[in-house]
């Protein structure tokens, strides 16, 4: 049967917000967590993925988990550990422990995030290309996917790993036309990973369908996935501003974009 009651992990964050507003349409019951209380949201539980009695209590009775907390930019290795790292594994044993079916993992393009950009007729990047994180960011999203393969093949709990490349109301930059992913794409992607049968651990890149688009989307369509949006009307105001990706510069010449040379870093 389809999941009902799902767990929501960094509801307060900028995809949660939006996820919040969404997601109810499709028929779901969001239970949300994080650890900043959640604004007009008096029952949202207050919690840090570090405290496993509450991560256990968080997940009890839920159909299934869409997993969006964490630090969601550059930060010191120590601090991507505790948060991601070791967060990801406790929110993993305490759905095997409670015995949730299903998982959502937010990954990122930044677990391969030093994928050269297809240019001219080169092909889309594929699903299974090689790991390339371009930060320890990236390489905490590369430990979640393999966590998310070790619970599927020993424990039988399903994954669907979404590499999301951009996910804002608008694209804010010329790299974003290839990689965003509109609000209500992102609905319909994660309601797909959250319905569809037999998934075992499934990697998918999430992002519109983008004339832009730098990688393939055949195993988000899979899931059932029907992209609905394209970048496309925004590119001639982002491109007068911005001008097109240079050749000879390297913030431009990587999946990862700016996270290559230079990596936004965490705030907190
Ligand atoms: P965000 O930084 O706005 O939200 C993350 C939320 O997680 C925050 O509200 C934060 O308080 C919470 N959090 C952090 N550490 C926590 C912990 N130890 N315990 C409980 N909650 C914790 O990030 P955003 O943009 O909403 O992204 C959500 C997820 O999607 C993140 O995992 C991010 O890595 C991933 N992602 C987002 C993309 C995007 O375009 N927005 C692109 C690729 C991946
Ligand atoms: C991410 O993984 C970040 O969480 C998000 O804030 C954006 O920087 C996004 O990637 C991106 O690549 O644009």
């Amino acid at each position: 049967p389809a999941p009902r009651t799902v767990l929501l992990t960094g509801a307060a964050g900028g995809l949660g917000t939006l996820m919040r507003d969404l997601l109810p349409a499709y028929g779901y019951d969001l239970r949300l967590l994080d650890l900043r209380p959640v604004e007009g949201e008096p029952d949202a539980i207050t919690a840090d993925l570090a405290d496993r009695d509450a991560v256990r209590e968080a997940v009890r009775g839920v159909d299934a988990i869409l997993h969006l907390a964490g630090i969601s930019l550059e930060a010191p290795f120590e601090k991507i550990l505790k948060a991601n790292i070791e967060g990801t594994y406790h929110l993993y044993e305490a759905a095997r422990e409670e015995g949730v079916g299903r998982i959502v993992f937010a990954s990122s393009n930044h677990a391969v995030g030093y994928t050269p950009r297809p240019r001219g007729d080169d092909p889309l990047i594929p699903v299974d290309t090689p790991r390339r994180p371009d930060t320890f960011y990236g390489l905490s999203k590369c430990f979640g996917e393999d966590l998310a393969q070790l619970y599927w093949d020993r424990h039988g709990l399903e994954t669907v790993s979404v590499r999301i490349g951009s996910c804002f109301p608008e694209p804010t930059s010329v790299r974003m036309l290839s990689v965003w992913m509109s609000p209500a794409d992102g609905a319909r992607l994660f309601h797909a990973a959250l319905t569809a049968e037999h998934v075992g651990h499934t990697v998918v890149h999430g992002s519109s369908a983008n004339t832009r688009l730098w990688w393939d989307l055949t195993s988000a369509r899979a899931l059932g996935y029907e992209p609905q949006d394209d970048s496309e009307p925004y590119a001639e105001k982002l491109i007068a501003e911005q001008g097109e990706l240079q050749d000879g510069n390297e913030a431009h010449a990587y999946l990862g974009g700016q996270f290559v040379t230079d990596p936004p870093i965490w705030p907190y």
